[in-house]
């Protein structure tokens, strides 16, 4: 039997590592458990209840249509975060500006949260997994104040903490404070989230290559031949690769975190920025993946030194093993690969 270690108590015991007052990422941490466990009870009767499921008939800022789960889980997070004396601001995929919070911690919280309440939210339909990605900041205006956009337009570089809570045959929150990233499993019998897998390293290389093919005629000429190199018929470097693409990024990413693989979501011609979103997807996907030994870039540049200017700016990204990734810069490049 695995050492029975909660969430909570492994925060408590490493929370030394984190570079900041003790008891204030333990407090933030606990409110995102605590909202990862009211939405996995949700999410669980989905197909059940009528307020959960289908369109609400609004568009978010992307022009998206927003699923009753995205605005459910929009609310439930911000009002968990809103509750600790932490958190200063959020800014959400469904909230067009962020939202300072107006009590006492939205001028004397030290931390912006940013925040994907639900990626992939019209898989619920399908029973597909799905989940909430957060990225933690610590602001950069002083203390005392309102904090104000630049808060929120860091580059992923300077983020102190960083996960996932995904929903899937088992719920599960994964994160990162800058050293090394940790998994820990939901048992909903008895509402505690235990680690399950410590201390998790992607393998640098693997052969799942995750993209939606349905784009193909819309990529650049140098991935055509990536995703050419990817079919051919070599034993000596594993491939063929497998082809997984299960159309939710947190599934796909979660899968290739531990068994090895690369997630493609390029520019295309008709998403000339890429689909997924820099701040609350791109850049906490990143960091995590750094700290389990990948890599993640946007095809140019490595994806936490892209310097934000707008909140919800989108980017190309290659993220996964790091052999995979500088495979295909080299294909991106024009150069052998290693
Ligand atoms: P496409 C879900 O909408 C999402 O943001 C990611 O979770 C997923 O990988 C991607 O978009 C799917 O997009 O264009 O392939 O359907």
């Amino acid at each position: 039997m695995k050492d029975i270690i909660t969430m909570g108590e492994f925060v408590i015991k490493n929370q030394g590592d984190f570079p900041y007052a003790k008891g204030e990422l333990s407090s933030l941490l606990s409110a995102l458990r605590l909202a990862a466990k009211v939405m996995n009870s949700q999410i669980n009767k989905a197909g059940l209840v009528d307020h959960l499921l289908g369109s609400v008939g609004t568009q978010n800022i992307q022009g998206e249509e927003q699923k009753k789960l995205d605005l459910y889980a929009n609310e439930l997070f911000i009002k968990a975060l809103k509750a600790r004396d932490q958190v200063c601001g959020i800014a959400s995929e469904e909230e067009e500006k962020v939202v300072l919070f107006e009590n006492e911690s939205g001028v004397n919280g030290k931390y912006v949260v940013l925040i994907d309440p639900i990626d992939g939210s019209s898989n619920i339909e399908v029973n597909v997994s799905i989940g909430t990605i957060f990225a933690i900041y610590r602001r950069i205006t002083p203390i005392g104040k309102p904090a104000s956009l630049e808060d929120f337009l860091q580059p992923g570089n300077k983020q102190v903490a960083a996960g996932y809570i995904i929903f899937g045959s088992s719920t599960m929150i994964v994160f990162t404070t800058g050293n090394g990233v940790n998994g820990f499993t939901y048992d909903p019998a008895i509402g505690v989230f235990y680690l399950s897998h410590p201390n998790i390293k992607i393998p640098e290389k693997g052969k799942i290559y995750s993209i939606n093919e349905g784009n193909y005629e819309y990529f650049s000429p140098s991935l055509k031949d990536y995703i050419h190199y990817c079919k051919q018929i070599d034993p000596a470097t594993n491939r063929p690769y497998a082809g997984r693409y299960i159309g939710s990024m947190i599934a796909d990413f979660h899968r290739n975190l531990l068994k090895g693989g690369i997630y493609m979501y390029p520019a295309t011609s008709d998403a000339p920025k890429g689909k997924l979103r820099l701040l609350y997807e791109c850049n906490p996907m990143a960091f995590l993946i750094e700290q389990a030994g990948g890599k993640a870039c946007d095809g140019e540049q490595r994806i936490m030194d892209i310097v934000p200017t707008e909140l919800h700016e989108r980017t190309a990204i290659f993220v996964g093993s790091s052999k995979m990734v500088e495979d295909l810069e080299a294909f991106h490049n024009k150069k052998e690969v290693g």
